[in-house]
């Protein structure tokens, strides 16, 4: 199988760390985003949304959603679990991981579109005020999390899981491409950061 992958960007990062976990071999292809190789026919062919990852199966079939293909390995390769293995566990997991997303991830992601390196491709209509709200939200979640660390270890439950995969991605984009690095001070959080990033799968 081949992932179309685009190096700093968080959610292919998701997927690559999860193959890594799973020891699954695959072929790494590069698409230059900043070259708009993602909107080329060829590309939309495979991923009608013009977006990274995307999953190609050696039938030529596609999957793209960085958790839906992450589901997929999950359902070929079991070991290691990351997503549940009991019913209040999928559960559990789920919510934290779309909690990574949806409170967190989605607005780094403004603070991203809305800041200087996107701006400079003039692509998207540049406010800065929206920017403002978002790298406010991002650092409020940081205390927040901080917080939750204090007496848990990983993000959902007492193991690494997919959400931990998500957080991670999330912060190290925000602090290496948006200028939202986590303050020195959350203790909690860097803790959490050094085990989760000492683990084999973890690359940049
Ligand atoms: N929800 C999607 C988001 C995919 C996404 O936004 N990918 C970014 C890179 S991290 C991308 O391809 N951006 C280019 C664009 O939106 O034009 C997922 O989880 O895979």
């Amino acid at each position: 199988m081949k992932l179309y992958d685009y190096g700093t960007a968080p959610n292919p990062r998701r997927v690559r760390i999860v193959l890594a976990e799973k020891g699954l071999d695959y072929e790494l292809v590069q698409v230059d985003l900043s070259q708009g190789h993602h909107k080329t026919p060829e590309f939309l062919a495979k991923n009608p949304s013009g977006k990274v990852p995307v999953l190609e199966l050696d039938d030529g079939r596609c999957l793209s959603e960085s958790i839906a293909i992450c589901r997929y390995l999950e359902a070929i390769c079991p070991e290691p679990n990351l997503f549940g293995s009991d019913a209040y566990e999928l559960g559990q997991i789920e919510m934290r991981n779309r909690q990574m997303e949806a409170e967190l991830m989605s607005q780094v992601g403004i603070s991203w579109i809305h800041g200087p390196i996107v701006a400079k491709k003039g692509v998207y209509k540049n406010i800065p005020e929206a920017k403002e709200v978002s790298d406010s939200n991002v650092k409020k979640y940081y205390e927040r999390l901080d917080k939750e660390f204090s007496s848990a270890e990983y993000v959902a439950g007492p193991r690494f899981t997919i959400a931990d995969i998500t957080l991670l991605c999330s912060i190290d984009f925000a602090a290496t491409m948006v200028d939202l690095k986590p303050d020195d001070t959350l203790l909690n959080l860097w803790r959490w950061h050094a085990l989760v990033s000492s683990r084999d799968s973890i690359e940049m």
